[in-house]
């Protein structure tokens, strides 16, 4: 049997790596990897998971970018049509209800980059190279890297880099915020794994209702973000976390979260 395009290996209880694995192609994406990625995202080994680490098999790449050779015989409606299939994807990573962190170990280029900046978190080797180098073959960003980069660096930053289509090293990235943090060479799954274990020991719910609340800061006038976050507020007292959060602080002991 053939190795699956996305891996997915438990680390702890609450803690889960999905890895692309088409290292052949530098982890190119395909029709199938894309699918197998969506699948994996839907399982309910991830659903029920806290964190989700992604990164790239192989020590060259965490994915190049959507797979050039495919794509050099589409016409425009198959075009379209792969744009949207990896934009659905992807949002299934942004929308995920608990915190999906890119642990990019190498090449991040086009879909790569896009893939990453669907996740909540990025952190970067030290080696890694960024960049939408989209135009140099003719087309842009098509996995949501113009809407996801212009929110992340600002608009004159994110034109810059998609109108030169230039790569970027790891300290670039962190500079302009694309990425939290660059790790020294070979550790960032490691660095990934410990940033998800401090994250998972928090209380669920409330990490869901925070992602939900920074979203909501994107997509709404902030007058409309402020009251959504007091209703979101609100909402984590009608949990057994917030509870045991209080109860644990206040009895001086680590609170044992449920997630409900
Ligand atoms: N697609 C397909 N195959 C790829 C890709 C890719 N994006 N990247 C690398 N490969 C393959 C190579 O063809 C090569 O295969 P083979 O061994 O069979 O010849 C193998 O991976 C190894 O690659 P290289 O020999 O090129 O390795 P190098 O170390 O010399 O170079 C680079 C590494 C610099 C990363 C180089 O491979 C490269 O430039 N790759 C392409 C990067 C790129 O342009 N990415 C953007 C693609 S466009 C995109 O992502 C658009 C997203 C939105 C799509 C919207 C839907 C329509």
């Amino acid at each position: 049997m053939s190795e699956p395009l996305v891996t997915a290996e438990e680390q702890g209880p609450s803690v889960v790596v999905l890895r692309i694995n088409r290292p052949e192609a530098l982890n190119a994406l395909n029709e199938s990897v894309l699918k197998a990625l969506g699948e994996a995202i839907g399982r309910e080994q991830v659903k029920k998971t806290r964190v989700v680490v992604l990164t790239g098999a192989g020590d060259k790449a965490f994915v190049a970018g959507a797979d050039i050779a495919l794509m050099s015989n589409f016409d425009r409606p198959e075009a379209s049509q792969f744009s949207r299939f990896g934009q659905r994807v992807f949002n299934m990573l942004t929308l995920y209800q608990g915190v999906t962190i890119a642990a990019v170990n190498g090449f991040a280029l086009g879909g790569g980059m896009e893939m990453a900046m669907a996740c909540d978190l990025i952190l970067v080797d030290e080696k890694a190279r960024l960049g939408q180098p989209e135009v140099s073959l003719g087309v842009i960003p098509g996995f949501g890297g113009t809407q996801r980069l212009v929110r992340l660096v600002g608009a004159h930053r994110a034109r810059e880099l998609i109108f030169t289509g230039r790569t970027i090293k790891a300290d670039e990235a962190v500079q302009l915020g694309i990425a939290l943090k660059s790790c020294p060479a070979g550790t960032v799954l490691e660095e990934a794994l410990a940033l998800a274990r401090t994250i998972s020991e928090k209380g669920p719910v409330a990490i869901r209702l925070a992602k939900q609340s920074c979203a909501n800061g994107e997509r709404f006038d902030p007058a409309i973000g402020f009251q959504e976050e007091a209703d979101l507020f609100g909402k984590c007292f009608d949990t057994q976390d917030q509870r045991e959060g209080m109860a644990a602080f206040l009895e001086k002991r680590p609170a044992q979260f449920q997630g409900g």
